[in-house]
């Protein structure tokens, strides 16, 4: 399978993240993707470099706001003292209910709560260029599959970090700034790549992370060409709580093409895999072209901050059933923070996938 790759997501580590009003080690790390980028090598899989731009993507998913924020945040941060070089800024304040959200104020951290969902994005100097590269792997993918016909079974892995699943329109969340997996499903609408490749009609997005992508929800809920669905921990007790449960169905042309499977914490792998089953079952009625999975690997027994017990076989079983719906698909690296295991749990997911692909063919 074809790896997406790129060492600038080393340039976004943050030292700690805010945990129970503690400083603790930041979760997200660097660790995970050279963990996942070591196993693939060592079962042989080839790492490319993104050869797209997703800038123009990125301006559909994303408001123009918004991303002008995030390119510059490290420097507008730093500008205002020196000193802030070695802090990581955080938000305090945010316009809930009643507040206003359209006027931008000039204050740094002001600003800073107007883009965010919670304090759980440390921004440091190399944030935007990880973020860039992760989407700019998102939009490539997506050309790679259109330039190779849409081929079912064809797929390509975007090895990246920070995540992007809980990162909407207009916000950063949950360790995410880029939506990459929007850009990925938008990119394929598009029909980038090739002057030849169409785009596709129709599209489906499967979120097998344990926290409900409320970013990429939000950004297709209107719109039923990308068909949304989500297998997670019911955010009655899990992150991100204010979005993810089963009456969210979508709305206006996107009602009907949204689909939320919450399940409780502490579900086990047989309850796990009869909501893919479920989710399987829609997706193969949406008619879609393409597939595109956030990937996240925090469903696993092992996994620090996350509440489902599957095992390593059981990412391979995902992997299979993925493949059994033979659609050209797009894996997208998001959570899953048990950072050993990570790069087998990945890898045997891509290889489930190749092995069903390859016996059907
Ligand atoms: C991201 B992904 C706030 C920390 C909040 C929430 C978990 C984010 C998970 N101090 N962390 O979906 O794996
Ligand atoms: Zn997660």
């Amino acid at each position: 399978m074809i790896t997406l790759y790129s060492p600038l997501h080393r340039d976004h580590a943050p030292a700690f993240e805010i945990f129970r009003g503690d400083r603790v080690p930041a979760f997200e790390t660097p660790a995970r993707a050279d963990i996942v980028e070591q196993r693939l090598a060592a079962r042989g899989h080839k790492l490319r470099a993104a050869h797209v731009d997703s800038h123009p993507v990125l301006a559909q998913v994303h408001t123009k706001r918004y991303l002008a924020f995030l390119e510059q945040a490290w420097n507008d941060w730093v500008a205002l003292d020196p000193a802030h070089a070695g802090l990581q800024p955080f938000p305090s304040v945010w316009p809930v209910r009643s507040l206003r959200s359209d006027v931008e104020p000039v204050n740094f951290t002001a600003r800073l709560g107007l883009y965010s969902m919670d304090n759980g994005c440390p921004l440091v100097a190399g944030t935007w260029g990880a973020a860039k590269a992760g989407a700019d792997a998102a939009a490539s993918a997506a050309a790679l599959l259109l330039d190779g016909g849409l081929k079912g079974g064809d797929a390509v892995f975007c090895c990246t970090r920070p995540p992007g699943h809980h990162a909407g329109a207009d916000f950063m969340g949950g360790y995410c700034f880029l939506n990459n997996a929007a850009v990925a499903a938008q990119s394929l609408v598009n029909g980038a790549g090739a002057a030849t490749a169409k785009g596709c009609r129709k599209v489906a997005l499967l979120d097998v992370d344990y926290h409900h992508g409320n970013g990429t929800q939000s950004i297709f809920y209107e719109r039923a060409d990308v068909l949304f669905v989500s297998i997670h921990g019911d955010p009655s007790t899990e992150y991100p709580f204010y979005l993810g449960h089963a009456d969210e169905q979508g709305a206006g042309e996107g009602e009907g093409f949204n689909l939320n499977l919450p399940l409780p914490a502490g579900s086990t792998a047989s309850q796990w895999f009869a909501a893919l089953e479920v989710a399987c079952e829609r997706i193969a009625c949406h008619g879609a072209e393409a597939l595109v999975v956030s990937l996240g690997l925090d469903t696993f027994a092992g996994d620090p901050i996350s509440k489902f017990l599957l095992q390593p076989d059981d990412f391979t079983r995902l992997g299979e059933r993925l493949g059994q719906l033979g659609l050209p698909t797009i894996f997208i690296l998001e959570g899953g923070y048990a950072a050993a295991e990570l790069g087998v749990n990945a890898v045997n997911v891509l290889e489930g996938f190749e092995q069903t692909t390859v016996e059907e063919a």
